[in-house]
């Protein structure tokens, strides 16, 4: 009944196949999504912060896909089920390098998915802030005066 433990409303646009495998993937998997990370965290300091509640199998750290650069998201693999619900509710407002951390469960990580979505390599969502964000890149590359 805990709220934190229910599905967002993320849906990963790209995936192949249709919202009820999306769904069912989402439900079963070891995968842990991190969000709103520095473009400076690393991998070590995942390792360090996320291992603290469950071992943790595998980090793959989010990259610019033209750059292969970290991009500020990462996906952490868990042994099982119970060890992703321990770290969903784990870091709870936690910020690591100033930046409060968003959990969000996983479909797996697919060949593809570590890469950022964005036109210029990372991110969608940091094509288009208006704000200065030192450590995100700085301003969105969209929303960039030319
Ligand atoms: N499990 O919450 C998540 C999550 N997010 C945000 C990204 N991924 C996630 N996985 C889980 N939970 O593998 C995964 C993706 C992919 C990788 C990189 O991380 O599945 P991305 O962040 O670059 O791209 O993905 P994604 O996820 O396709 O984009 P998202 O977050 O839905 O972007 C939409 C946001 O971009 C909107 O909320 C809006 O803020 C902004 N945006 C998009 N279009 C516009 C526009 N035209 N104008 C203004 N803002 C826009």
């Amino acid at each position: 009944n805990d709220s934190s433990l229910e599905l967002s409303e993320y849906w990963d646009q790209k995936f192949s196949g249709d919202n009820n495998e999306q769904e069912r993937l989402l439900m079963e998997s070891s995968t842990l999504y991190v969000g709103n990370l520095s473009f400076y965290t690393t991998k070590e300091q995942i390792y360090e912060l996320f291992s603290r509640c469950s071992d943790i199998k595998n980090v793959y750290m989010g990259l610019d896909k033209i750059k292969k650069m970290a991009c500020g998201f990462c996906f952490i693999g868990y042994f099982n089920r119970a060890e992703v619900e321990n770290a969903m509710q784990f870091p709870n407002g936690a910020s690591l390098d100033d930046h409060i951390i968003l959990t969000d469960w996983d479909l797996g990580l697919r060949e593809g998915r570590q890469y950022g979505h964005g036109q210029s390599g990372g991110q969608l969502r940091d094509e288009f802030h208006e704000d200065f964000n030192d450590d995100r890149g700085g301003f969105g590359k969209q929303a960039q005066v030319p």
